[in-house]
């Protein structure tokens, strides 16, 4: 070029080197510990096909639309150009083609038809685990959109919510429908007992008018919601409290003009991530709405929402963690630094090898709720199973919800720079990972939730916890090679235990305490449990073996070091005050 009697930067020189990008391949083949536990479990040729079609499908072709619908997200047309309000929410056609999709792959239909008995869930959050980061989100309109067919199914399916189950469940897309939850208010999204303002307004017909406002709606175009509300009495006046609250019905519809049947969308939530998904402030001023549960049983009716939403929640957390190691995998395959493929340097194959024991311990953990969930719903739960259903879910979402961000923070590390590069697609990874502990109950409350399901039960699920983490562990006594993952999550059960009956004399202030730490040592101990048992199976890998040992090496219960460091005692909260507030 200079030879040829051009000057010097005239043009930019770009160099010839491109780097070639991370390549999402079939999530489901690229997935040996998802592929074992179903060979263990759900060794169905259908499930097996269908899974890896959709995988297919999803690395082809959906992962793209949900790109796209981070690319276009939803924006809210408050008037018409002649003034009128109308409240559109516009979402992408990406957003659209996924809901029907939903639809036809039977994203909740499946857990519903119960072909496969009490696997169902486990072949339902199998097929979901591997569409979550390529569904632009849409795994949480489903994840409201199943629970509310469950809150439903619960309470009897008639009338009014007849034709709302059959299209929350169908594989139908003209037919389908998704569901809102609408529990949050300004006052209060943990304390719901207290912060809910909305009034439930009897109407002469047996219905009612709902009017409040609910201050974090997510996926906000849905076709209905569950919702809290206080009945007015004939004076106007509402009971406080939990006690207070009943759970509504509505569906979202527009009148003749156009307008949304009692609804103002006030705007829309301007958030770190879940861009993809409208997330919208809503006055509610005579939404017309159906009472479901009798009155102030509104918080135990929606606890079945809960439920599912909670473990939906878990799903993608572990999904989440196990994408971005796919893609780092595929990368280190790719890249080159000081000479050698990034898979050559010990260092870095550590670094996802430390991932891949997290994440793999997440999805055992998640698969287990998954399968207790089917159990329960399959009619053959023994009374241990729903023990630990209650306790494990709360400790399955505060546990891989957290661990989500701390393995895709790594994961994103490991492209280097290029993790913080917006249009790689993988920051949006990691701000979507970070709402997963604040949703559906933060860590803290969720905490609190475990000890107060272990104080109703009167310790029983706790029995239940040690009963079913001690048969896992007699299985796994003959095989010497897994004798030290064995000792110790032997080891930390007797601890734990012992921190249980002490606690017992213990005050309200201390367990409280405890909490999180307790939470912590019953998710690390459980999932000690489970990675040793599935080591133990006849078809398991050398590293299923090896991920069981690398997992049992942390602290499995650090409540019980910290209680002997005196964390809980009170002389504790003052000190923790007194450091935070250090001026
Ligand atoms: O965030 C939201 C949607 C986000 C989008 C969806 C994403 C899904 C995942 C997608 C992945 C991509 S919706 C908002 C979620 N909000 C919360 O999670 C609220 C967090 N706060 C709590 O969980 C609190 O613990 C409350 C609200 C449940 C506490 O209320 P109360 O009234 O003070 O609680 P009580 O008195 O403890 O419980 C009242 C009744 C009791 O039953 P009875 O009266 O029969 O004794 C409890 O046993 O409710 C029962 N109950 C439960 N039952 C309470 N919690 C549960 C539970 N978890 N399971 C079973
Ligand atoms: P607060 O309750 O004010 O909590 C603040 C902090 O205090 C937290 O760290 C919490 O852990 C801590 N804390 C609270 N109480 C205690 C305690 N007793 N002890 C110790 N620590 C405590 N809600 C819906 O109903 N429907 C939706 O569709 C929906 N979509 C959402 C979408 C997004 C993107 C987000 C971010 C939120 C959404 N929410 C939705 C709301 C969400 O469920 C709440 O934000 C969440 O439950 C927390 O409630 P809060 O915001 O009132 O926080």
């Amino acid at each position: 070029w200079e030879a040829a009697g051009h000057p010097l930067f005239t043009r930019a020189r770009i160099g010839s080197f491109f780097q070639e990008k991370a390549v999402l391949k079939n999530p489901f083949l690229e997935d040996a510990l998802l592929q074992g536990y179903l060979r263990r479990h759900l060794p169905q040729e259908v499930v097996f096909s269908d899974l890896c079609a959709f995988g297919e499908r999803v690395a082809k072709e959906v992962d793209g639309w949900g790109r796209e619908c981070e690319v276009n997200p939803p924006r809210l047309v408050h008037f018409d150009p002649w003034g009128r309000r109308v409240d559109h929410i516009v979402t992408s056609e990406a957003w659209r083609r996924m809901k029907d999709l939903s639809a036809q792959e039977g994203l909740v239909a499946i857990g519903y038809e119960r072909s496969f008995g009490e696997w169902s869930r486990v072949y339902q959050m199998s097929k979901l685990y591997i569409y979550c980061p390529s569904s632009g989100l849409y795994t949480c309109p489903l994840a409201m959109t199943d629970g509310a067919a469950k809150v439903i199914q619960s309470i009897g399916v008639s009338w009014p919510v007849e034709e709302a189950y059959s299209r929350l469940t169908t594989r139908q897309p003209e037919l389908f429908w998704t569901s809102g939850q609408w529990m949050t208010e300004r006052q209060g999204g943990s304390d719901v007992a207290s912060g809910t303002e909305t009034v439930a307004v009897p109407q002469t017909d047996g219905s009612y008018k709902l009017h409040g406002f609910k201050w974090f709606t997510s996926a906000t175009d849905a076709d209905m919601t569950l919702t809290l509300a206080r009945v007015q009495d004939r004076m106007g006046a509402t009971a406080p409290g939990s006690k207070g609250l009943s759970l509504f019905y509505a569906e979202v519809s527009r009148d003749e003009d156009g307008r949304l049947r009692g609804i103002e969308v006030q705007r829309l939530k301007d958030k770190l991530g879940t861009r993809q998904m409208p997330t919208a402030e809503l006055l509610l001023d005579g939404l017309p709405a159906h009472r479901l549960s009798d009155e102030g049983r509104g918080v135990a009716s929606i606890a079945n929402m809960l439920t599912i939403t909670r473990i939906h929640n878990s799903v993608s957390a572990a999904s989440t963690m196990r994408r971005v190691l796919q893609l780092a995998r595929d990368y280190a395959t790719r890249r080159t630094a000081f000479g050698k493929l990034l898979k050559d340097h010990p260092l870095h194959m550590q670094t996802l090898a430390r991932m891949e024991v997290e994440t793999r311990g997440a999805f055992l953990l998640v698969m287990d709720v998954c399968r207790l969930l089917g159990r329960e719903e399959s009619g053959i739960a023994t009374q241990l199973d729903t023990h630990l259903l209650r306790l494990l879910t709360p400790v399955v979402k505060l546990y891989t919800g957290k661990q989500a961000v701390a393995v895709v923070s790594e994961g994103l590390e490991s492209f280097g720079g290029q993790g913080y590069i917006e249009d790689t697609g993988l920051p949006g990874l990691l701000r979507d990972a970070q709402v997963l502990s604040i949703w559906e109950g933060t860590t803290n409350v969720l905490s609190l939730d475990v000890l107060r399901c272990v104080a109703r039960s009167s310790g029983m699920v706790l029995h239940a916890y040690f009963t079913h983490v001690k048969s896992l562990l007699a299985g796994a006594s003959s095989v010497s090679s897994l004798a030290p993952a064995v000792k110790a999550v032997d080891g930390s059960l007797s601890e734990l235990e012992e921190f249980v009956q002490g606690a017992a004399t213990r005050g309200q202030s201390y367990l409280e305490l405890a909490a999180r730490d307790l939470a912590y040592s019953l998710a690390r101990i459980y999932t000690g449990a489970l990675l040793i048992d599935h080591a133990c199976w006849k078809g398991a890998s050398p590293s299923d073996s090896y991920a069981a040992l690398r997992w049992c090496e942390r602290d499995l219960c650090p409540v019980a070091a910290k209680q002997k460091r005196g964390y809980y005692d009170s002389r504790t909260p003052p000190l923790d005050a007194a450091l935070v507030c250090d001026q």
